[in-house]
C-alpha cells in the first residue's frame, strides 16, 4: 500500500483525495457550471446538450440541491418528447460543438412526431426517468411546503408523460412480444461501443452513399483511444442515415434497420421503471388501469430478463434479433437481473457471488472494488476504452440504488463506498481506469457529479 492510500484504494498519483465536504462542493460546482439555465448539459465541452438518461441522473443530484431546479430539468427534457411518446436521446441546446447535431438528424424535417423546437435526435436511451421522478418527489416531501407542492405538481403533470414513454417502448420495441425490449442503435443502449454490440455491428454495412462527416469528439478528450474508432463511427452514422430515410417512423425503423438487438440491460431498466412509475401512480391517484398495465409490462419484462440467462454462467444476455442468436459478451449487462429482480434466492446469491468475485468487483488488480464494464479476466477487457472496461460511477450508482430497493443492502453499500473513493480525485470524470484509478474521457461530467452528490446526501 502506498503512503496516503485509503484501505485498498491506491490514489492516482497526480490528484489529491478530497473529503466528503470538498467532494460535495465540487460536485455542486460542476452542476452549476454546466447549467445553461434550463438544462444542465452532460459535460462542458464534449457533450454541450441534454442527453436523455444523463438528465435523469442529473435530476437525482439536483433534487438534493434544489427541488425546483430538478423539476425544471424534467420539464426541459419533456419539452423534447415526441408526440408518439418517445423521449429522444438528445435534446439540443443552442450550442454547436457536437456531431451529429440537428442538421444531421433532421428529425423535425422528416418526421411529424418530432417537435420543431427544441431540436432533438431521432433515437432513444434507457428509461430511467421514473427513478428521477421518484427521487424528486421524495426530496420534495422531505423539504419545505413550497418544495413539496412543487414536487407533487410535477408528479401530477409528468406521470402521464412518463407513462406514454413506457408505452412507446412496449408498443414499438418489443418485436418478439416477449417483453425483451430492442434497441436499433448501440447509442440507444447508452453503452455505445460495448463488446455486446460487436457482432451486430459487424453485420452493419455502411452504404457508399453515407454522407461525409467530420467527428468533433476526438479533440475534446485527452487521448483518442479513449473513444470509439472511425470504423465504429461510420456504422453509427449509417444507422442514423437508414432511419432518416424512413422518416424515423418507429415501426419502419424496427422493420428495416440493420441493427436490432434485444437489450437485456435496457429491458431490466424498463421493468424497474414500470414498477417505480406504478408506485408513484398509486401514491398520486392515477388511472388504475394504467397502473395495472405498468405492472403487467414490468412482470413480463422481468421474466424476459431472467429468460436470457446463460445456463452455464447465469449471466443475462442480449439477443441479436437480426442474426437470431444470443450474444454472450462478459459485460456488466450480464448482471441485469440484479436491477429488475425476481431471481430465486439461490440464483440471486450465485449472481451476487459472481459480481463480487475475482472476475468482477473482487478482481485483485482493481484499485476500487466497484463494477467494471467488462470483466478484467476477459481477453476483451480494454481498461482505457470507454464501455470496454472502465468503471463508470453512474452505472455503479444505478446498481447500488436498485440493489437497495431489492433488499441487497450490503453489496449496495460496498459499491457506494468504493465508488466514492474512486471519484475522490475530484475530477468527476466520465469513466475511470480500473487498474490505476486514472480519470478518463470527459472531466466535469454532470452525471458523475450528480450521483456523487446523491450518495453524499443519502439518508
Ligand atoms: C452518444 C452523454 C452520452 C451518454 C452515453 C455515452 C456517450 C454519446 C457519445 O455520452 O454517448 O450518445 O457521443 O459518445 O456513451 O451513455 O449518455 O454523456
Amino acid at each position: 500500500m502506498t503512503t496516503g492510500s485509503i484501505g485498498l484504494f491506491t490514489p492516482h498519483p497526480q490528484r489529491p483525495r478530497l473529503g466528503s465536504i470538498a467532494l460535495a462542493s465540487g460536485a455542486a460546482w460542476v452542476l452549476a457550471g454546466n447549467d445553461t439555465g434550463t438544462m444542465v448539459t452532460a459535460s462542458p465541452r464534449l457533450y454541450p446538450h441534454m442527453w436523455s438518461w444523463d438528465s435523469a441522473f442529473i435530476m437525482v443530484g439536483l433534487a438534493q440541491l434544489d427541488v425546483d431546479r430538478a423539476c425544471r430539468e424534467m420539464e426541459t427534457l419533456l419539452s423534447g418528447q415526441w408526440e408518439d411518446g418517445m423521449i429522444p436521446h438528445i435534446v439540443f441546446s443552442d450550442e454547436d460543438g457536437y456531431f451529429p447535431g440537428p442538421d444531421r438528424w433532421q428529425t423535425a424535417v422528416v418526421c411529424e412526431h418530432a417537435p420543431a423546437r427544441p431540436h432533438t435526435s431521432g433515437i432513444c436511451q434507457p428509461p430511467v426517468h421514473a427513478i428521477a421522478l421518484r427521487k424528486i418527489v421524495d426530496a420534495g416531501r422531505r423539504r419545505s411546503g413550497a418544495d413539496r407542492r412543487r414536487a407533487e405538481a410535477l408528479l401530477r403533470s409528468t406521470w402521464p408523460r412518463l407513462f406514454a414513454w413506457q408505452r412507446w417502448l412496449a408498443t414499438y420495441r418489443d418485436p418478439l412480444g416477449t417483453g425483451l425490449i430492442a434497441v436499433t442503435h448501440g447509442w440507444e443502449s447508452g453503452m455505445d461501443n460495448s463488446p455486446r454490440w460487436d457482432s451486430p455491428y459487424a453485420a452493419v454495412q455502411p452504404g457508399d452513399d453515407l454522407p461525409p462527416y467530420v467527428r468533433q469528439d476526438l479533440d475534446k478528450v485527452c487521448e483518442a483511444d479513449e473513444r470509439p474508432t472511425d470504423e465504429e463511427y461510420d456504422r453509427y452514422l449509417w444507422l442514423i442515415e437508414e432511419m432518416r430515410r424512413v422518416g424515423y417512423r418507429a415501426d419502419e425503423v424496427v422493420r428495416i434497420g440493420s441493427f436490432l438487438v434485444g437489450d437485456v440491460f435496457l429491458t431490466a431498466l424498463f421493468a424497474l421503471s414500470c414498477d417505480v412509475l406504478a408506485d408513484l401512480g398509486e401514491e398520486s391517484g392515477q388511472d388504475p388501469e394504467k397502473i395495472a398495465q405498468l405492472r403487467r409490462w414490468a412482470a413480463r419484462s422481468r421474466t424476459a430478463v431472467l429468460d436470457t440467462r446463460d445456463p452455464e454462467t447465469g449471466l443475462a444476455r442480449d439477443y441479436d434479433m437480426r442474426a437470431h442468436k444470443w450474444i454472450a459478451a462478459p459485460t456488466i449487462a450480464g448482471f441485469a437481473p440484479l436491477l429488475s429482480g425476481g431471481l430465486a434466492p439461490q440464483d440471486q446469491a450465485a449472481l451476487l457471488a459472481t459480481l463480487e468475485g475475482p472476475d468482477w468487483m473482487g478482481h485483485p488488480d482493481l484499485v476500487a472494488a466497484t463494477p467494471p464494464t467488462v470483466s478484467p479476466s476477459s481477453p476483451q477487457f480494454m481498461p482505457k476504452q470507454y464501455w470496454r472496461g472502465p468503471q463508470w460511477p453512474v452505472i455503479s450508482w444505478l446498481f447500488s440504488w436498485a440493489m437497495r430497493r431489492n433488499g441487497l443492502h450490503d453489496t449496495a453499500a460496498r459499491i457506494r463506498e468504493e465508488t466514492l473513493r474512486l471519484v475522490s480525485d475530484g475530477t468527476f470524470a466520465e469513466y475511470y481506469h480500473p487498474l490505476t484509478g486514472a480519470p478518463l474521457g470527459s472531466r466535469s461530467q454532470s452525471w458523475t457529479a450528480a450521483v456523487v452528490l446523491d450518495w453524499l446526501y443519502e439518508d
